[in-house]
């Protein structure tokens, strides 16, 4: 399956899901989405933070994990692609993950090919410059020594490191100002002239949304996914452009 073109029928883009054993009904509103919207899809794309965290694919066996590894599994068995991209919560998700559920990993950034419209897709997070102390952490932990050594520990260090980085977050999220926490957008608009002004989507900043950047005089449209703890809804992508629609059934909502 390749991740470079998509003319078939459509294609679906959800992020955020946050998936954990605390959060029951997350994870019933995503079997039901998997069962449902996805299985018409041609495409699946999940943009990162499906999981609250993923400490890594020893873990794969677990209670939740397993019950998400197979359900996805089972998509791609009907013969629907699915395209994982990670989060900042679950950029541990690797190999064992994508050979047990069949889904490709996506680089952040992937540039794709929707309907001959060129795509943009992130997770969002590398968008969020002004949040220095966000992105030095960033850089730490996506250090493969770093990363080597944390999957070296214990699963049960593991949950306490993460359970600590968790809780220092959360403070530290207090006190940052509401707007470093979104996007800069003069950081969206250089990555929209570097990749030659595609239409973008993503997710990580909870702020749904449909805005427009005028960049050299053209005009490009930035898709922001919503997450599932809030309300929750899947973008879908066709010929005719692209469409927000609730998880809930109901009707679809364009340019919110
Ligand atoms: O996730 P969200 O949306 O609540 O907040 C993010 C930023 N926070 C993070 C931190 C994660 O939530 C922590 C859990 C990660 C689990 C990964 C598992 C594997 C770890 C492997 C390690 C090798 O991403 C938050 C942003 C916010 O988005 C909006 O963009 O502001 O950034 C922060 O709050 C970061 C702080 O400013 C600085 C870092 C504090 C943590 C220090 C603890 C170090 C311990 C590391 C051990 C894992
Ligand atoms: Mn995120």
């Amino acid at each position: 399956m390749n991740a470079g073109s998509a003319q078939g029928t459509h294609s679906l883009f959800i992020s955020d899901l946050h998936l954990s054993e605390e959060l029951p009904d997350i994870t019933a509103a995503f079997l039901e989405f998997l069962a449902g919207p996805a299985c018409d899809a041609t495409r699946l794309y999940i943009l990162g933070d499906l999981f609250e965290f993923w400490i890594g694919d020893d873990t794969l066996g677990e209670g939740l994990n397993l019950e998400i590894t197979r359900a996805v599994r089972g998509l791609v068995n009907r013969g629907v692609g699915v395209f994982l991209m990670h989060g900042n919560r679950d950029f541990l998700v690797s190999g064992a993950f994508s050979e047990a559920t069949g889904v490709t990993l996506l680089e952040d950034p992937t540039l794709v090919d929707l309907h001959g419209t060129p795509t943009l897709l992130l997770h969002g997070d590398t968008l969020c410059t002004d949040d220095q102390a966000y992105q030095a952490f960033r850089v730490h932990v996506r250090n493969p020594a770093v990363q080597r050594q944390f999957l070296d520990l214990p699963v049960a260090a593991r949950r306490t490191q993460v359970g600590q980085a968790r809780s220092a977050s959360e403070r530290e999220k207090q006190l940052k100002p509401a707007q470093i926490m979104d996007v800069a957008p003069a950081t969206v608009e250089a990555i929209l002239r570097m990749q030659g002004y595609p239409r973008m989507i993503h997710g990580h900043t909870h702020r749904p949304a449909r805005h427009e950047h005028r960049v050299d005089g053209r005009l490009c449209e930035r898709w922001v996914l919503s997450d599932w703890h809030t309300g929750g809804d899947y973008l879908r992508v066709d010929a005719a452009g692209c469409t927000r629609h609730p998880i809930a059934p109901g009707t679809a909502v364009s340019g919110t």
